[in-house]
This record gives structure tokens, C-alpha cells and sequence, in this order.
């Protein structure tokens, strides 16, 4: 096929848009698949998709186990009340939630996108909740540019919410997580837990905490840890946001009304102050960053293969240049 035509039915990205917009999941999904494999394919996509406003987007994110999945199920039924508003006034509508599951720690017919699909299974034939996993296919640098994409994606489909539940271990798992409007950080009772997320990074990202598993002891002894972190950890302003802590049930559903009101709050501060459009403005310069880095690598591995490459190693070999010298000459 000629380069630029478009490809057989269903493969061409404006024309999947056209359907994924008119709420066909098939078209959507494949969309999606197209991001996550980047290249070509996904930079048409996001061309055609950066100028829509992004979704609100709810990052949920915690060691394995702690029960983000479950969690993000029940947020999903409390977002589909609408926004919580102030007292008298009925809820913000919001009529479609989408779900990006993403685990950097699992392959991807690994055990945890199956529990997440598990986990989330009551919301299986809701047609306004879209939920979809995405995992690494090669390396975690990837992801970090594939879900800001995905998200854009999905706003411009028309989801007016985006929950991102990810796995929070490590540096580049927690820039994911914080490609979020709102970050939830999940713990769970026990000794250590929230000094695990102290030392993972977590704590700066978190606007919000969680402690899951309130039903197991340890929770009181918790929520002080994390309340000691917090004053230790940020010098704050009057009227700045201090990360409440809101303990859940996330297996009975205990709490999630509260946690969702809060985050409700979370999002009323970000509008009221501004820092809405500063975080996402902020958020763009990082990604922007990464696109670059990206592309430089890119043109890295294309220098260093090939026969110029092999010849300037020769001149290394031989004594004939130093490595600084042949390298520019590479570069030129
Ligand atoms: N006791 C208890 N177990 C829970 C709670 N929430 C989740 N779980 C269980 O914890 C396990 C891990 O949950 P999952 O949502 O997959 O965690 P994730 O890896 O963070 O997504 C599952 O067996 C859940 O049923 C809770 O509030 N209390
Ligand atoms: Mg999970």
C-alpha cells in the first residue's frame, strides 16, 4: 500500500476517531492499541486529538495489592453521581468515566491486569464506563509518553473523566502517576507502608491519601505517620491544599462517598486557584521534554549503527582521531 493512503476499513486513525467519538468502543480500543505501540501510527493520533480539552484526570496509585483496582471500581460507580457540589445544589453530571489501568510490573497477560479486569468486572455492561489496561511493551519511557497521549485520546472521544490506576514503585511509575489532575495515593495499614511511599516519591505527588484496608488493624497508627510526614515533609502557605487523609473499605465500599467528595474538593481548589491550568501547563513542558530526550535518543541509535559508524570506529582503532572528535563529526 502507498504510504499516506489510508488503510483497509478500520485501520485508518480519522476515520476510527470519527466512530470512537461516536461511542464505538471497538474503534476506540484500537485507537488506544495504536498509542501504546507508539510510532507513526500513534503520532497521527495524537495530531488529530490535541486540541480538545483534556478530561479531568484522577490518578489512583499505590504499592501492588493495596487495592487500587478495587478502589477505582467503587470511585467509578461514585463519579457516575456526578460531581459532588455544595450543599442544595444538584451534582455535576458526569455521564461517561474511562479507566486506563496501567502496570509497569506486570507483562501484559500478566496476573495483575487480570485482577484488574476482575476487580472492575461490575462495570463490564455499563456502556458509559470505558475500561482499558495498558502495559509496558518493551521499556517504562514508552509508557510515560504513551498515557498522556492516551488521555488526550480519551477526552477527545468526549470522557469527561479519566481515572488512572498505576502501580507506584519507582521514579518513572510515579511520573505516570502524576500525569494526573488529582493524585490519590493509596496505603494500607501496616507498619511501614506509608514510609514505603514516603521513600518511593509518593508523598510530594499525593494530594490525597488513602488508607485502604481500614477493616485491618493499624489504620489510626497509619493515618498519624502519614499526618507527621505531611508536616514534616512541606513548608505551606495559609490557604495552600494540605493532602487529607481519608480512610476506605474499598471491599465493602465504606468511605468511597467521602473520598470522592474529597476529591471533589481537591478539584473546586485547583479551579478556584488557578493551579489547574499551572499543573497542566506544567505537565506539557515535562512531556515536552520527554518527546525530545526521546527523539535525540532516537537519532542516537541511528547514528551509532551503519557504515559511517563503522568507519569512525576504525579511525578510533587505528589511533587516527580521539572518540570526542569522531563523535562530532557524527553528529554533523
Ligand atoms: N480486607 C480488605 N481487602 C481489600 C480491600 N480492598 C481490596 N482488598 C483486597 O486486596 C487485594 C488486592 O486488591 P487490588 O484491588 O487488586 O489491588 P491493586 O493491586 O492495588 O489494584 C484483593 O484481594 C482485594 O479483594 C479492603 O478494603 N479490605
Ligand atoms: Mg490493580
Amino acid at each position: 500500500m502507498a504510504p499516506g493512503h489510508p488503510g483497509p476499513a478500520g485501520r485508518d486513525p480519522v476515520e476510527l476517531l470519527e466512530r470512537a467519538t461516536a461511542g464505538d468502543r471497538v474503534s476506540l480500543a484500537r485507537l488506544l492499541s495504536m498509542v501504546e505501540r507508539g510510532g507513526p501510527a500513534s503520532r497521527h493520533v495524537a495530531a488529530l486529538v490535541y486540541r480538545t480539552p483534556p478530561p479531568y484526570t484522577l490518578g489512583v496509585t499505590g504499592a501492588p495489592g493495596a487495592g487500587k483496582s478495587t478502589l477505582t471500581d467503587r470511585l467509578i460507580t461514585a463519579a457516575r453521581g456526578g460531581w459532588p457540589t455544595r450543599h442544595d445544589t444538584p451534582a455535576e453530571p458526569v455521564d461517561q468515566v474511562a479507566v486506563l489501568a496501567v502496570d509497569p510490573t506486570s507483562p501484559y497477560t500478566g496476573g495483575a491486569i487480570l485482577g484488574d479486569r476482575v476487580r472492575m468486572q461490575r462495570h463490564a455492561t455499563d456502556e458509559q464506563v470505558f475500561i482499558r489496561s495498558m502495559a509496558t511493551r518493551g521499556h517504562l519511557g514508552g509508557l510515560a509518553l504513551a498515557v498522556p497521549d492516551a488521555v488526550r485520546l480519551l477526552g477527545a472521544v468526549g470522557m469527561p473523566v479519566v481515572v488512572l490506576e498505576t502501580v507506584g514503585v519507582g521514579q518513572m511509575e510515579v511520573d505516570v502517576a502524576s500525569a494526573a489532575d488529582t493524585t490519590v495515593v493509596v496505603v494500607t495499614p501496616g507498619w511501614g507502608d506509608s514510609m514505603q511511599a514516603n521513600k518511593a516519591g509518593l508523598l510530594e505527588v499525593a494530594d490525597l491519601f488513602v488508607i485502604n484496608k481500614a477493616d485491618r488493624p493499624g489504620a489510626k497508627e497509619a493515618r498519624r505517620d502519614l499526618e507527621q510526614m505531611l508536616d514534616l515533609a512541606t513548608k505551606r502557605q495559609p490557604g495552600d491544599w494540605r493532602p487529607p487523609v481519608v480512610e476506605t473499605v474499598a471491599a465493602t465500599g465504606e468511605g468511597v462517598d467521602e473520598l470522592w467528595a474529597t476529591v471533589g474538593e481537591h478539584r473546586a481548589h485547583l479551579r478556584s486557584t488557578g493551579l489547574l491550568e499551572r499543573r497542566r501547563a506544567e505537565r506539557l513542558e515535562q512531556e515536552l521534554r520527554r518527546v525530545l530526550t526521546a527523539r535525540v535518543l532516537e537519532r542516537v541509535h541511528g547514528l551509532a549503527a551503519g557504515a559511517a559508524f563503522e568507519d569512525a570506529v576504525g579511525r578510533l582503532v587505528t589511533g587516527q582521531a580521539d572518540p570526542y572528535t569522531v563523535a562530532d563529526r557524527l553528529l554533523d
